[in-house]
């Protein structure tokens, strides 16, 4: 599979900093074996996150300069206001300064001890700001999404029925309201079809439940619709994500994903009563709700990245680019999940270290294993970000995906660099039995994979057979 050709040129470039095999060996160590905490100009490919990492256009840049920083009733807010109203179809807009921000004011507001979310699946920070109030994170999604080898469409989707058992189990008054994330983070960045969003839909209706779409995947969960699902493949992207959007309540967005932006985020309601209470909090904790956290500026940048991101030029190169990467590593015989998602390839390491137990952190050390060799970085999502303990016996509890993501920042590298990322790990593939395990030494109690430390079971140092190759990692 070729790789798309890029539907833009590039104006501002970034120089990378080269570094040996022994500066990234001494960082890690440093890090504690935490990729969160080696210095970014040590970095030659960074695909820890597709979060904050885009590169702006000639137009969000210039709205920059046009920012409103007004305290109050600032033009670049209507602006913005104006566009998330015309795209998502909710009527009030409280901005954020990212995704967190808006799971913080909204579950603090809505959501009580003792209560139940589900969710197709809920990522890092959802599930925390969920159980840091005291209630239930529930994954419903569909079985498949736990197989990489099974090939589905749309690996994304809720199980229907077993949101319907949940609601009778749990009682319908103690779920605030349902989830869904599209694109499914945790399991691949799979999306979520149209019918599948119908059908939750219909079943929290039939309770009086609200459903609501953490969205922060949303240009390319349509995409996706546009691409697979029958009857939408003449359909502009946007009329899906109008459509998509139709069939809610509301949405949380971190705007930092298809937002196209560093930073920023938002919710948007229908329901004037939480609207409420949730300005209510979002003064307390994050400013006036004409700029939610953010400056003028952002808000400006954030507006125009959300009309930029369904241009279905860049969407075709977006999804084409990473499914690109996926195919290279397939056919290099790299264990991935299929299909290959929006934003990201994810790396089975349960296969790619099949020597490792998952007590050893196989993901971590195999993230450790490409940082050091290649000057790549990734993020797991396995055992450190998703394992817990059984909390009667503190026995380890593992998930089980055993996950290395690369995420692919939007319109920052180009297909040159993503095929070196392939090459990089294919030649780490031959030589993956010299990669041993980790051990946690420090674990924070809830979030512990931004923070936590390793040290090397069998410590490698700078005898790693692919010295060489790594001193020069650009080829
Ligand atoms: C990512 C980042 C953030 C996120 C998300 C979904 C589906 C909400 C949020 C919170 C987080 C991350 C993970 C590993 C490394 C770096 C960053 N996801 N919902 O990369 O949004 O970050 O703005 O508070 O994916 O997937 P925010």
């Amino acid at each position: 599979m070729n790789f798309p050709s890029e539907p833009f040129r590039i104006k501002v470039v970034e120089p990378l900093k080269r570094t040996t095999r022994e500066e990234r060996d001494r960082l890690l160590r440093e890090a504690g074996y935490n990729l969160f905490h080696v210095p970014a100009d040590s970095v030659a490919i960074d695909l820890l996150t597709d979060s904050g990492t885009s590169a702006m256009s000639d137009s969000q840049w210039a709205g920059m300069m046009l920012g409103d920083e007004s305290y109050a009733g600032s033009k670049s807010f209507y602006h913005f206001e104006a566009v998330v109203r015309g795209l998502f179809g909710y009527r009030y807009v409280i901005p954020t300064h990212q995704g967190r921000a808006a799971e913080h004011v909204l579950f603090a507001t809505i959501v009580r001890p003792g209560m139940c979310v589900p969710n197709n699946m809920h990522f890092d920070t959802t599930r925390a700001n969920v159980e840091h109030q005291g209630a239930e994170a529930k994954d419903l999604v569909i079985k498949e999404a736990y197989d990489p080898h099974c090939e589905l469409p749309f690996k994304g989707n809720m199980d229907v029925a077993r949101l319907e058992e949940t609601i009778e189990l749990v009682g319908p008054s103690r779920i605030p309201f349902a989830l869904l994330t599209v694109t499914n983070n945790s399991a691949g960045g799979q999306p979520v079809s149209m019918a599948n969003i119908r059908a939750t839909r219909q079943v929290l209706n039939r309770y009086g439940i609200p459903l609501l779409f953490d969205a922060c995947r949303f240009a390319e969960n349509c995409f996706f619709i546009r691409e697979r699902e029958p009857g939408y493949a003449d359909r502009p992207v946007r009329d899906i994500a109008r459509e998509l959007f139709s069939l809610g309540d509301g949405c949380l967005m971190s705007a930092k994903k298809d937002g196209l932006v560093n930073i920023g985020g938002f919710l948007a309601l229908n329901d004037e009563r939480w609207a409420q209470v949730v300005t209510d909090t979002l003064i307390l904790v994050e400013g006036f709700p004409t700029y939610g956290g953010l400056a003028g500026r952002d808000l400006e940048a954030m507006a125009r990245g959300l009309e930029e991101v369904l241009d279905e030029e860049y969407l075709r190169y977006r999804i084409g680019q990473v499914r690109a990467l996926g195919a290279l590593l397939e056919e290099g015989g790299v264990p991935i999940v299929k299909p290959t998602g929006g934003h990201a390839v994810y790396v089975n390491a349960k296969e790619f270290l099949p020597h490792l137990h998952q007590s050893q952190f196989p993901a971590q050390a195999l993230a450790v294993a490409l940082y050091r060799d290649y000057g790549i970085r990734t993020v797991e999502i396995g055992t450190v970000m998703f394992g817990t303990r059984n909390p009667a016996t503190d026995e380890r509890i593992y998930p089980e995906l055993e996950l290395v993501r690369l995420a692919i920042p939007r319109r920052v590298y180009t297909n040159q660099h993503l095929a070196f990322v392939a090459e990089a790990l294919i030649d780490l593939s031959h030589r993956r039995d010299a990669i041993g395990g980790l051990v946690m030494t420090y674990e924070a109690p809830r979030l512990r994979h931004f923070t936590a430390r390793f040290e090397e079971e069998t410590p490698v140092g700078i005898l790693w057979p692919g010295a060489g190759f790594a001193a020069a990692p650009l080829s």
